[in-house]
């Protein structure tokens, strides 16, 4: 009986049909969904806090109200991931709890500060850049729900980056102060960026079985070469300089190669050591902690609306 369903979801895998929440799948298969879409939903949670201190510093009440609903939209994702993650049939409750106890990861780059308004675009035009990049192929995930919450999320993303871009426009061809806080931003995110596709291929140990299973469409180095690839020649229209004096355009392959990445800062980030990891866990548990009488009136709302429901449906009877 197992052997038929096995073979019914790998025919499913090999003739690219979704896998539903109430199909039969390998328990490492629905594990590895869990991981995935419950950091990834953990990320754009966190992903809200560098951007969100600089609402109330915008300069103007126009990039206020952009910034505050592009924050909104990162809000939006993570519910919609955290709804992706609970038809495998897992609680959100539980999946918070981890990243609370850094049991679960989420993205890397949220540990790095946001020190002045050029990063506001800096992370609009480099991590929406890369997080598009990495998620325009999981629209095409074999798990149903994932690619079909990451349609809505693509589009929200493709807007996010553009508004980074043109605050990096603006700023580079304003006065030369803006222009070197442009240069400054792009200087200290370039390269957590690139980190954001996840350690080379040979060193990571999930990609092989997900590529396999079609969640990953790509591995980490062909998106991050694609991002690359895209993301320098936006660098020389700004007029700005990419921070990494190896980076060179070869004419063979038709790919720019870039210096090495510093592999020991991304492993002391994602264990917990980057600059702000701590600061980022303690004001989302403060959040969760100062938002338990909002799950506390929801639930007695909907406990006394049930109990409203069945004392009508027996006086019906
Ligand atoms: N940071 O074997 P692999 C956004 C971990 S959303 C932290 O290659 P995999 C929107 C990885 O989990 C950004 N940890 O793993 C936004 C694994 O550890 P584990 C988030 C990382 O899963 C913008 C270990 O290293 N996007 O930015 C990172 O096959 C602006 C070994 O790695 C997603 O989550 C990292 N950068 O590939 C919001 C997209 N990289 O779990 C606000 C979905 C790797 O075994 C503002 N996720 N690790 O303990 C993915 O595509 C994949 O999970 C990868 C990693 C590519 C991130």
């Amino acid at each position: 009986m197992e052997m038929d369903l096995l073979h019914r979801f790998e025919a499913y895998i090999a003739s690219d049909k979704k896998i539903e929440p109430k199909d039969w799948m390998p328990d490492a298969y629905r594990k590895t969904l869990i991981r995935q879409i419950s950091q990834h939903a953990h990320s754009e949670i966190v992903g809200m806090l560098p951007e969100g201190s600089w609402i109330s510093r915008a300069p103007s009440l126009k990039r206020k109200a952009i910034l505050m609903a592009k924050v909104q939209d990162e809000a939006g994702h993570g519910l919609y991931l955290y709804s992706a993650c609970e038809t495998l049939g897992v609680q959100r409750d539980d999946t918070i709890e981890d990243l609370h106890s850094g049991k679960a990861k989420y993205s890397s780059i949220f540990n790095y500060p946001t020190l002045n308004w050029a990063d506001i675009g800096a992370i609009g035009w480099l991590v929406d850049g890369a997080a598009i990049m990495n998620q325009v192929p999981l629209c095409k995930c074999s798990y149903g729900p994932y690619a079909r919450a990451m349609v809505r999320v693509c589009k929200e993303e493709s807007f996010h980056q553009r508004q980074g871009f043109q605050i990096m426009m603006t700023m580079a061809g304003g006065t030369e102060e803006q222009k070197e806080m442009a240069q400054d931003a792009l200087n200290r995110w370039w390269w957590p960026s690139l980190m954001m596709f996840g350690p080379p291929d040979d060193d990571s140990p999930n990609s092989a079985q997900s590529m396999a299973w079609n969640i990953k469409r790509f591995t980490n180095d062909e998106l991050r070469q694609k991002f690359v690839d895209l993301t320098v020649p936006q660098a020389e229209l700004l007029g700005l300089t990419v921070p990494d004096p190896n980076l060179r355009w070869n004419e063979e392959t038709g790919h720019y190669e870039i210096g090495e990445i510093d592999w020991s800062e991304f492993k002391r980030v994602i264990s917990g050591d980057g600059p702000c990891n701590k600061e980022r866990i303690e004001t989302r548990r403060k959040a969760w902690d100062d938002g338990a009488w909002v799950r506390e009136a929801a639930v007695a709302h909907s406990q006394k609306r049930a109990d409203r429901r069945a004392s009508t449906d027996t006086a019906a009877a």
